[in-house]
């Protein structure tokens, strides 16, 4: 006998080895067609999990779809396994699991899979679902395993790790098509009404790149049309806002095949946006007692060994180049030649805090799946300092690093998602160097300086530089991914690998301690984050055309055009006019398009007041100036970096 206790403290007893469905039997033929899924002792299972011993039992319904949500989207993995099946009989599947918001199966089809098939494969889903099939699963041993899956390489690849780990081997059945898999499913294809495949991407089997590239099919489930219209979009808004399809129809910046993966191509609108972040920083640091320098963008490779890039970093290195018996590297950071800086003449402690600052260019190897837009490229130029400070002025120098970061985020009205206080993992020895003294003061102190700002972070364990601890400000982008924007790190080592050292007041040799900052990130993901940030409609100060002139008649309205230009011109505002012999209306439409800020159109009676007659972007009423009056409206705005964007 078996006792079950439900969630409202009702008990029953039942004879051995019954089912949900069992249950939900006893209790009323209509729950039966409602149950998906049963909570055993808090774990959800499979509806048809045979019960052996006294429990606590949950018949779940739709009414728990939040829990439901990945055993939802894990069902749809199988289901949409079966028809591309049925449709594609010579597939090979991988693994299918639950992501975050939906589902993928990575399958092997020669790439035989286009876009197109995918409404194919929904249809044959639909039917499916309207079979009505039932998930059916038990375990098997692993000789039945091999026999069962012997024509699916990518399972007998999973079969073999699953024995290694000792682990129960167990298999799923719906309709025709067996898989293996740990579970949990829903009890039945009915379920699965509400599902969308998204779009096809590669993939290696396992991620691993030594495997053969696969096709991954995305999708989403859901237990509703409306939760499923609404997650569409969701998704329709992200897109819209991903940065690489607005800097696509802006024409901010590209990549060829011919130059290389990773490698941005600034196009004449992004390099003026890049031109414009770069000025407003640089200034800012040299009002703030920073020294801004150039330096290569290569070095020896002794340069890095020394700075111990090349012992922990080199994975994200290129590699290094031979020539005339040298061996030189692309930089990947621009400390070790910011060290040399500092050591050009001997500083004396008054000379401390030593700002040395620099738009400097790097090179990463970034794997080639993790390359986004200019969001993660291989090519980049930080906005980067090293601060050589003395060990009582790192407190005070941290915490100024923290206000001119808070004031760039108050310029750049950036979202920040959180602050991260970034650790090392003591277990990772490979990626730390290992002074175990060194790494706790270094934490502690920054510990304290974050606490005594005032700032709310959290700690995360194995996110420090191979260096130093460091606070990271944390943005989530229109993909949804979790990026750095600024950093703020510690770093003890670097002042000893490279020898660095101050006078002190008592005429002794004393080390510094460096503080590596990037406050506006590299060119590339700043941008990036505006660019989805905006949604393209920068504020004036950024946008690549500040007004475009349409005279109404590019002959009669020649002249005064030509004046507005030229005014504006001459006070390095970026104007354009629009004289092409088109419709008014068409390239007041392609303005605003362009998102170009103020649109000035010219007829008659702007020239007989001598006035200007302006559409703000986004707006459809015009209004009309004094040129005196608008030019002192715009350089205000231009010189506050105003912006009236609705958050
Ligand atoms: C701050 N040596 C320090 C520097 O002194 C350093 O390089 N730190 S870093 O490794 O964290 O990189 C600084 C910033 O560059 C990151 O916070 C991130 O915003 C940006 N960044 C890093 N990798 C990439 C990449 N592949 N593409 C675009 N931006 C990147
Ligand atoms: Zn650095």
């Amino acid at each position: 006998m078996i006792n079950i206790t439900f969630p409202d403290g009702k008990k029953a007893t039942f004879e051995k080895n019954i089912t949900g469905v069992d249950i939900a039997k006893s209790i009323s033929t209509s729950l039966i067609k409602k149950c998906i899924a049963i909570e055993i002792d808090g774990e959800i299972k499979d509806l048809n999990t045979v019960i052996k011993q006294d429990c606590k039992i949950n018949l779940l319904t739709i009414q728990d779809k939040n829990k439901l949500f990945e055993i939802l989207n894990h069902s749809a993995a199988h289901v949409m396994a079966l028809a591309v099946k049925r449709l594609f009989p010579d597939a090979k599947f991988s693994v299918g699991p639950s992501i975050d918001e939906g589902f993928y199966y990575d399958i092997d089809a020669d790439n035989e899979i286009k876009e197109e098939d995918l409404i194919k494969i929904e249809k044959e889903i639909q039917r499916i679902v309207a079979n009505a099939l039932e998930f059916n699963h038990k375990t098997i041993t692993y000789q039945e395993a091999l026999e069962l899956f012997n024509d699916e390489p990518y399972k007998l690849d999973l079969i073999e790790k699953i024995n290694t780990r000792g682990e129960d081997i167990t298999i799923y059945t719906i309709g025709e098509f067996t898989d293996l898999c740990r579970g949990v499913h829903v009890d039945n294809s009915k379920r699965l009404k509400f599902i969308k495949l998204l779009n096809i991407a590669g993939a290696y089997h396992l991620g691993d790149s030594n495997n053969k590239m696969l096709q991954r099919i995305y999708g989403t489930a859901w237990f509703t049309d409306e939760e499923l219209q609404n997650h569409l979009t969701i998704l329709e808004n992200r897109r819209n806002s991903d940065h690489r399809k607005i800097g696509k129809d802006l024409e901010l910046f590209t990549f060829t095949k011919e130059t290389g993966a990773g490698l941005p191509l600034w196009l004449p609108n992004g390099a003026t946006i890049r031109y414009q972040l770069e000025k407003f920083i640089k200034d800012e640091e040299i009002r703030r007692g920073y020294h801004h320098v150039y330096t290569p963008v290569l070095g020896t490779k002794q340069l890095y060994e020394t700075s111990g890039h090349w012992d922990h970093y080199q994975d994200d290195m290129f590699k290094p180049i031979e020539m005339d018996n040298e061996t030189f590297v692309l930089r990947p950071m621009c400390c070790p030649h910011h060290a040399m800086i500092y050591k050009h003449t001997p500083k004396s402690y008054k000379e401390l805090p030593y700002r040395v600052a620099e738009l400097g260019g790097m090179h990463r190897y970034e794997a080639s799946g993790a390359l986004t837009g200019l969001e993660r490229v291989r090519n980049m130029c930080l906005n980067d300092a090293h601060l050589f400070v003395r060990p009582d002025q790192i407190k005070d120098e941290f915490k100024k690093v923290i206000e001119l970061s808070n004031y760039a985020a108050t310029i750049l009205e950036l979202d920040i998602n959180y602050y991260r206080l970034s650790l090392r993992d003591p277990n990772n020895t490979e990626k730390y160097f290992n002074d175990d003294e060194m790494w706790n003061s270094a934490e502690q102190i920054l510990r304290e300086t974050l606490n005594e700002s005032g700032i709310d972070f959290i700690e995360a364990l194995d996110e420090a530089a191979f260096y130093g601890p460091k606070l990271d400000i944390q943005i989530k982008t229109a993909l949804g991914h979790d990026v750095t924007l600024s950093t703020i790190q510690l770093d003890f080592l670097m002042p000893q690998r490279f020898d660095l050292n101050y006078i002190g007041q008592d005429g002794h040799n004393h080390r510094p301690v460096v503080i590596h900052r990037g406050i506006i990130s590299t060119m590339e993901r700043m941008t990036a984050t505006l660019i989805e940030q905006y949604k393209g409609a920068f504020p004036l100060w950024l946008s690549p055309t500040q007004i475009n002139i349409i005279p109404v008649s590019p002959t009669i309205h020649k002249e005064y055009t030509q004046k507005l230009f030229d005014l504006f011109n001459q006070q390095d505002i970026r104007v354009t006019i629009d004289d092409r012999d088109e419709k008014i209306g068409k390239k007041i439409r392609e303005a605003q398009i362009a998102k170009i800020p103020y649109t000035i159109v010219v007829g008659d009676d702007e020239v007989q007041n001598e006035q200007v007659t302006v559409r703000p972007y986004g707006e459809n009423d015009t209004i009309t100036y004094s040129i005196e009056d608008f030019n002192k409206k715009i350089l205000h705005e231009i010189k506050t970096y105003y912006s009236n964007r609705k958050k």
